[in-house]
């Protein structure tokens, strides 16, 4: 099956009422690929007016979601909350959460889990650190986060990877291609273990250091499809990465 080329902007905590509104001005009027899923991530407070003023094509996706309906839990936002801003996706597991909030692979999993179970789509991340590449347990490192999701039997269908090697992220060290491609591969060979299906249909997004000049190589390797990009994303030439996809 034919995998849509799937391209995610991370504001992470960046971007002002004006940025971001420059931003969404900037994806209403540019001209996109119509075979790309898109969605843009701003910081919580500005998940609605982005909401409002975006094109309908485009999604948008919070950062990070709690894994309860609702109650006292101080700073967080629910699942239902997002929907019923008609915000449809969240990024879970980002190692900037995993490792400067303490996200252990079993808090990302079971909110993984709780979120896709109510509908809503993940932007699951997974990657390694520099030490743990250098030590030769890049595999074993995403083999364990990923482990850790399956335990929890999430539905697949709502999920999309995003491989971020930790030394790549916002370094603008970017991976090779083949180094992206050969984990992308391993990553989808595990997916073979949940189901073949699973497997031919997971988005697997390629994240760290992505702009409008590493992407078209990026883009070929067969296991690529698509990005999840940072700091590239608040500047216009995203457009350029959304249509680097030929
Ligand atoms: C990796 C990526 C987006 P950047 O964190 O998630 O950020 O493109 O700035 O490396």
């Amino acid at each position: 099956m034919a995998r849509k080329f799937f391209v995610g902007g991370n504001f992470k905590m960046n971007g002002t009422l004006s940025s971001i509104k420059e931003i969404v001005e900037n994806l209403n009027k540019s001209e996109l690929d119509s075979n790309v899923e898109v969605v843009i991530s701003p910081p919580s407070l500005y998940l609605l007016p982005t909401r409002e003023h975006l094109r309908k094509e485009i999604e948008v996706a919070a950062q990070n979601v709690f894994d309860k309906p609702n109650g006292a839990f101080t700073g967080e936002i629910s699942v239902s909350q997002l929907k019923d801003s008609n915000i449809t996706w969240t990024i879970l597991g980002h190692s900037e959460r995993r490792t400067i909030l303490g996200e252990s692979d079993e808090v990302v999993s079971t909110k993984t889990k709780y979120a896709t179970d109510n509908g809503l789509g993940v932007i699951w991340c997974c990657g390694e650190s520099l030490e743990e590449r250098e030590a030769g347990n890049t595999i074993s490192v995403i083999t364990k986060q990923l482990d850790s999701l399956k335990s929890k039997n999430p539905d697949w269908s709502k999920i999309v990877i995003a491989y971020e090697p930790i030394w790549a992220i916002g370094t603008g060290k970017v991976a090779t291609t083949q180094q992206a491609q050969d984990v992308h591969k391993a990553i989808r060979d595990w997916l073979k273990g949940v189901s073949d299906k699973v497997s031919d249909e997971t988005r697997i997004l390629y994240g760290g250091s992505v702009n409008e000049s590493n992407c078209g190589e990026l883009s070929k390797q067969p296991d690529i499809d698509g990005f999840l990009v940072g700091g590239a994303s608040l500047k216009p030439a995203f457009v350029k990465i959304i249509n680097c996809h030929q």
